[in-house]
């Protein structure tokens, strides 16, 4: 199988839609240049088996008042909205379909951040959460394998400007990553809009 096919994505037990040109180049390049220049980029560290380490990348989380997220081991009391990322959210709602209450932010600088397995099945995302993820800038390689498998089953390319769209069981039977790699990288932000079953949602 050829792990860089970009027909629709037919994996079983996930639901996956994948708009590579989603974005033209210059909204892309223009969103990617004010995110880099305004976020207030944290890099917490978590605890893994009794020894604390920062997180390969730099996040940012931003919701309404009452979606307090907790990634990565700790509860984020969320940014507000900024103007840029309302405007973001409202194009990427009215493409998907349903509203959002909070995105996080991941930078990963280059090809040194990364982002490990996991899936994104915390309690407050509910059943078969919806999450749309928006990237700009550097190209990287995000891989699923089947929850309980080593093997990599499927890779995509996430360019600048593309979306990608994980819904249905996806996050209930698969594990994503963003790995590291020695290839050089451009500077690469990722936004993953998500709705937080929180009390008013
Ligand atoms: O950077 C990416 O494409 C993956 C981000 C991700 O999986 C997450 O934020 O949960
Ligand atoms: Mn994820």
């Amino acid at each position: 199988m050829d792990l860089f096919d970009d027909s629709p994505l037919q994996l079983p037990d996930a639901e996956l839609t994948w708009l590579p040109h989603w974005l033209d180049t210059a909204l892309a390049d223009a969103w990617l240049a004010r995110l880099l220049a305004e976020t207030p980029w944290e890099q917490p560290r978590v605890n893994l088996h009794g020894r604390e380490y920062p997180v390969p990348r730099r996040v940012a989380w931003y919701g309404d008042a009452d979606a307090q997220y907790g990634y990565s081991g700790l509860r984020h009391q969320p940014l507000p909205w900024t103007a840029l990322l309302a405007e973001i959210r409202a194009r990427v709602e009215a493409e998907v379909g349903q509203a959002f209450n909070g995105v996080l932010l991941n930078y990963y600088r280059d090809g040194g951040d990364s982002m490990g397995w996991h899936s994104d099945a915390e309690p407050i995302l509910g059943r078969n959460p919806v999450i749309a993820s928006l990237n700009l800038g550097g190209t990287r390689r995000f891989d699923l394998r089947r929850r309980g498998h080593s093997r990599i089953q499927h890779s995509l390319a996430l360019s600048h400007g593309s979306l990608l769209v994980m819904s249905g069981p996806t996050q209930h039977h698969w594990q994503h990553q963003v790995a590291k790699t020695r290839a050089s990288c451009a500077p690469r932000v990722n936004l993953t809009f998500r709705l937080l079953k929180v009390p008013g949602a």
